[in-house]
């Protein structure tokens, strides 16, 4: 009999045996030398290179290679991780909001409330991606940390001292439109299709892409370590925001207390984290980082409409069945569906 927790550790295995294999030839050279060696591959506003199947912009690769030789992980560290344009800022401010309720309260002087929630959680492997990113090292514990690296990929040691982590996914087609739209407001001159961003995406080359396999490897562990690994789609919180908000908080071990419930807390967090809400706030309307002369990544760029199944404004049901259809495939028999 084919036991899914069974086969999604034994999958989990043979690829830790894989990356061990790759680490000692990569620790030969330096992060950069190494990533000028990868051919780059044309298409999205800037080119992308190919590491252990997945795609990135060179400059972040060479980022992840260092952080993956750098960063020491801690058994109490959170990790939200997810693949660009699946909800990060949602998340992020979820994650806050619950784990430091018993700090901040959810009253008129929360953080949230001046600071985007970009910032207040900073990401493993983009330094510059908040305008007052931290040392992550320098943190206190329990850190609150996030990235869009592959599960593979995360920094050697996050499995075995135990770091938590939540994934969250999105149905593609609406990851795929929000990309597009994020590439071509972020990157000066970008001018990417949609029929282009499809074709791309279908072929699995995209940032963090192929995105079903980045879903697939969060997914196996999830299913293998439900302890360690809690799987959420951005549908489910735009379903039933509250469950989400309790289950959250149960796998981050700040339960809600029968007080916080009958206090409504679960919904007050959902309030303050809510699209309307934060939309509403200045500091993620105006502001922003400048990471290059062609790069700015506005505050408010973070929101476009926040809801479930815009691409049927953007692309075709032909282009969503044919998308549907290879994501299908690719997930078969893993358990995972969108
Ligand atoms: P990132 O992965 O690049 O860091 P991310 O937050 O995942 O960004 O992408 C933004 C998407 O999340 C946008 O989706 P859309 O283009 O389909 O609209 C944005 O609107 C959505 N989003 C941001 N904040 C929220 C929120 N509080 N609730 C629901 N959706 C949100």
């Amino acid at each position: 009999m084919n036991d899914p927790a069974e086969s999604a550790t034994e999958t989990e295995r043979s690829t830790t045996q894989e990356e061990e294999e790759e680490e000692e030839e990569e620790e030969e050279v330096s992060p950069k030398d190494f990533v000028a060696t990868l051919a780059a591959r044309e298409g999205w506003s800037q080119p992308l290179v190919q590491y252990k199947k997945y795609w990135f912009r060179p400059g972040l690769l060479e980022r992840i290679l260092l952080v993956r030789q750098a960063f020491v992980p801690r058994a109490d560290d959170i990790i939200l991780a997810t693949q660009p344009k699946c909800g990060t800022t949602w998340i992020k401010a979820l994650a806050f909001t619950i784990t430091n309720r018993s700090r901040h309260g959810l009253d008129d002087d929360h953080p949230l409330l001046t600071r985007h929630p970009q910032h207040v959680v900073p990401f493993i492997e983009i330094p510059g991606a908040g305008a007052d990113h931290p040392d992550i090292h320098a943190l206190p514990s329990p850190r609150l940390l996030a990235t869009h690296m592959p599960m593979s990929l995360l920094p050697p040691g996050t499995r075995s001292v135990g770091c938590r982590v939540v994934y969250l996914c999105r149905d593609p087609k609406d990851a795929l439109v929000s990309r597009l739209h994020f590439e071509n407001k972020v990157f000066k001159g970008a001018n990417l299709s949609m029929d282009g961003a499809f074709g791309m995406f279908c072929e699995g080359f995209s940032p963090y892409g192929p995105f079903w396999d980045h879903c697939l490897e969060y997914w196996r562990a999830s299913v293998a370590r439900p302890d360690n690994v809690l799987f959420l789609k951005y549908e489910e919180i735009k379903s039933d925001p509250v469950q989400v908000v309790r289950k959250l908080a149960e796998f981050l071990g700040v339960p809600l207390t029968e007080e916080e419930e009958s206090a409504g807390v679960a919904r007050a967090v959902v309030r303050l984290c809510s699209f309307e809400k934060l939309t509403s706030l200045q500091v993620n309307q105006v502001g922003g980082v400048r990471h290059s002369e062609s790069v700015h990544v506005s505050n408010s760029v973070f929101y476009r409409k926040g809801v479930v199944g815009d691409w049927a404004n953007h692309m075709s049901h032909e282009m969503g069945d044919k998308l549907d259809r290879i994501v299908q495939h690719k997930l078969d028999g893993s358990g995972l569906v969108f």
